[in-house]
């Protein structure tokens, strides 16, 4: 009747039936890489050896939804450790941005990588993410600025997918930086962005389109310019927004029925209840705020109040948080946000589907949904927070199957 049956288990279903959606003493079973029951053992509709073929037993561990990552810049060129030192001297982000650094450096990295070295410096970080449980990733372009890079860029982001057991979700940012070649012109390089639209549209390598709207970014109008194109386009958006400013991103987000809303450490509480009608997902990014010691906290109250949904997710990129462990963002959204670890854990599961647009097949523990699980040699579900650079990760589980990652 089932492929695979998971028995003498607790689950953090993530469903909002109490906290964690917890049901203890559980079973879960899959059938076509799909959940096909999910409930207390003791209401198995028969003894599990008569239910499938492969009964496994988890001695009381915990089950929770494969982890999502729904903000990465995951496939670049080179890195950053030179700026780091640097900030550390004394220069702000900001400064080395405006130098002609940050960014501008990544691209330039990125534009003489081959397809083939972008892919072989991904796969260790990818590696990282899903050796702690992540099934499901978004992976941005935007360190190409051009036509041919951002495709380039695209194609390796999907290419991850095809060979690795995780979900990829890919995003089209060539409104991230300026290119040196259209220096003063902001409003050129936007022309050449929606003018690459039809393209990137046509290739089918992006799901989404995304923007930096800030004061290193792009304006107000000019991502309004790349929204309207994007929607010509039939592609939906979302927006780095308010991460060192507040340049009204939330609201402009929330206008264009954006899926998320990412940073937001600016965001004002009228941007709040904006996202909060419009349904766009918060997206916070803690290790970017730790790593470029920001001190403006997102408006937690604001988000918590209006309803907001709340995704947690690494930013992994060389410049502002290079980070590949989820379950450090999970502590660090805890101690620097003051999320709860239920509200941390929601951010890396149902609300992570949510800020991808796929929360009816990925983020909770349900019938129907896709056997992406990760079972954790935990006690309570808080210790995914709690801990600080160790990993409970037993095994994960893509589409009903174990999880080999190889070397
Ligand atoms: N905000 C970020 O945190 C990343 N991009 C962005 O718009 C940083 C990208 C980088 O510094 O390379
Ligand atoms: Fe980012």
């Amino acid at each position: 009747m089932w492929d695979r049956l998971w028995i003498n288990t607790h689950l953090a279903t993530m469903t909002d039936a109490g906290p964690y959606g917890a049901i203890r003493d559980a079973a879960i079973a899959s059938a076509g890489g799909k959940i096909a029951w999910v409930g207390p053992q003791a209401e198995l509709p028969g003894a599990p050896e008569a239910l499938t073929s492969e009964v496994i037993d988890l001695a009381g561990r915990w089950v929770t939804p494969g982890l999502i990552d729904c903000h990465t810049h995951l496939v670049y060129g080179g890195n950053r450790a030179r700026e780091f030192e640097l900030r550390l001297e004394g220069a702000s982000y900001e400064e080395i941005a405006r130098a002609g650094g940050g960014i501008r450096n990544t691209v330039k990295a990125t534009r003489a990588a081959s397809e083939e070295e972008l892919r072989a410096g991904a796969l260790p970080r990818l590696k990282s993410l899903l050796a702690e449980g992540v099934t499901t990733i978004e992976i941005k372009s935007g360190y190409g600025l051009n036509l041919e890079t951002e495709l380039k860029q695209l194609r390796v982001a999907r290419g991850l997918g095809a060979d690795l057991p995780v979900t990829i979700s890919t995003t089209f940012l060539g409104a991230h930086a300026l290119p040196p070649e259209f220096e003063g012109d902001g409003d050129g390089y936007i022309d050449a962005v929606c003018a690459m639209m039809p393209e990137i549209a046509k290739s089918g390598l992006a799901d989404v389109v995304d923007a930096f709207c800030e004061n290193i970014g792009f304006s107000y109008e000019q991502t309004k310019r790349v929204f309207q194109t994007a929607r010509d386009n039939g592609l939906p958006v979302k927006l780095h927004a308010d991460q060192l400013s507040d340049l009204d991103g939330a609201k402009l987000a929330a206008d264009f029925s954006a899926l998320s809303a990412d940073h937001l450490e600016y965001t004002s509480d009228a941007g709040a209840q904006a996202m909060a009608a419009a349904g766009t997902v918060a997206v916070l990014l803690p290790g970017a705020f730790y790593f470029l010691r920001e001190t403006k906290q997102p408006p937690m109250d604001a988000f918590r109040s209006a309803g907001v949904p709340i995704a947690i997710a690494t930013d992994c990129n060389p410049g502002s948080s290079p980070a590949t462990s989820l379950l450090l963002m999970l502590n660090m959204a805890c101690t620097l946000f003051r999320m709860t670890p239920e509200e941390a854990l929601l951010g890396v599961t149902r609300h992570g589907a949510q800020a991808l647009g796929l929360q009816d097949s990925r983020g909770t523990l349900e019938v129907g949904k896709a056997a992406d699980l990760c079972i954790w040699e935990i006690e309570s579900p808080a210790e995914l927070a709690y801990r600080i650079g160790f990993n409970p990760l037993l095994t994960s589980v893509k589409d009903g199957r174990d999880v080999e990652l190889g070397n």
